[in-house]
């Protein structure tokens, strides 16, 4: 096993045994050791993530290890990002992005913020929990060209098609390109709601983004990080996909 298998084995195991001093231990080791910090959050931590929220699921895990999980990748990811470099100094584009209102999973929608800067937006993250209604007064103030909403659940995924309404209503659904993630959320509901993007990962979201602000998709950036396909695949298969039609 080389150097960069192991650190990615240890960063997963170290979420799935909810160990968050192992956690930023790793974070660091991978620092030193010069290995891109973009394979070790999304071929490590998130494949770690993925893996504890099957056992969550089996009932295996219970919620406050999960807690404890979720919490160490977090801070391996900012040790992690803080090394992370800028791929292009031109401004690519605004972009707001935020959880919606109701759900308070954010690490996704972190880890796609922390993409699209390192590909050159100047991104506003809103957090978690957030209203639909200051993602619309953000997208205004900051004259943003893309909005990205993330729904972990079922119960808040209708907050997205709110946004695309309530943006309607201000009058600057024509001004903003709206993209639109998470586990629940398929291509199939970007469509029903009329989303201009879905997007299954964090590089995608990348692409999509630069795609539909006009950027061209020859201009797609080339990772030298493996797709992450895999951990959105099984994050996915994790998730009862409720039949959202009605909503
Ligand atoms: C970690 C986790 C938690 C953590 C969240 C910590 C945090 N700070 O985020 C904690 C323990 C706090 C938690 C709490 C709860 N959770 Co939870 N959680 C998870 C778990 C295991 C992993 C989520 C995760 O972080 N994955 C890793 C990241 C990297 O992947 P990701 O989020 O999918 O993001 C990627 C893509 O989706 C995409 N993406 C994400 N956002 C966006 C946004 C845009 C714009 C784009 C383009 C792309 C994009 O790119 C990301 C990077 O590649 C999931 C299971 C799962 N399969 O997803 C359950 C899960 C989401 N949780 C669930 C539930 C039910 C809860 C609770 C209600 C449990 C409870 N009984 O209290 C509470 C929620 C309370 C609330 N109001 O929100 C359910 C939801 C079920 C459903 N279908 O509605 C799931 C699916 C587990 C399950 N099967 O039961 N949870």
């Amino acid at each position: 096993m080389t150097g960069t298998e192991e650190i990615l084995r240890r960063a997963a195991r170290s979420v799935v045994d909810a160990d968050q001093e192992e956690a930023e231990k790793v974070a660091r080791e991978a620092l030193e050791l010069g290995i891109d910090p973009l394979l070790v959050i999304n071929e490590g931590f998130s494949r770690g993530m993925a893996e504890a929220g099957e056992l969550f699921e089996k009932g295996e895990v219970f919620l406050p290890q999960l807690i404890i999980a979720s919490e160490g990748m977090v801070s391996a990811i900012r040790i992690l990002e803080s090394s992370l470099p800028r791929k292009e100094e031109k401004k690519a584009g605004i972009a707001v992005i935020g959880t919606i209102e109701g759900d308070i999973h954010d690490i996704g929608k972190g880890i796609v913020a922390t993409m699209l800067r390192v590909y050159g937006f100047e991104v506003h993250d809103l957090g978690r929990d957030v209203p639909v209604k200051t993602f619309v007064e953000t997208v205004k103030r900051v004259k943003a060209d893309l909005v990205g909403s993330s729904a972990l659940m079922t119960t808040t995924q209708v907050g997205q098609k709110m946004l695309e309404e309530e943006l309607k209503k201000a009058g600057i659904r024509d001004t903003v390109k709206t993209m639109v993630g998470g586990a629940v959320v398929t291509q199939r509901w970007a469509n029903k709601i009329g989303a201009d993007a879905y997007a299954e990962n964090a590089m995608d979201a990348v692409a999509k983004a630069r795609e539909i602000i006009g950027m061209g998709v020859d201009r797609v950036p080339v990772f030298e990080t493996p797709p992450i396909d895999s951990v959105s695949r099984a994050s996915k298969s994790m998730v009862q996909i409720a039949k959202v039609d009605g909503l």
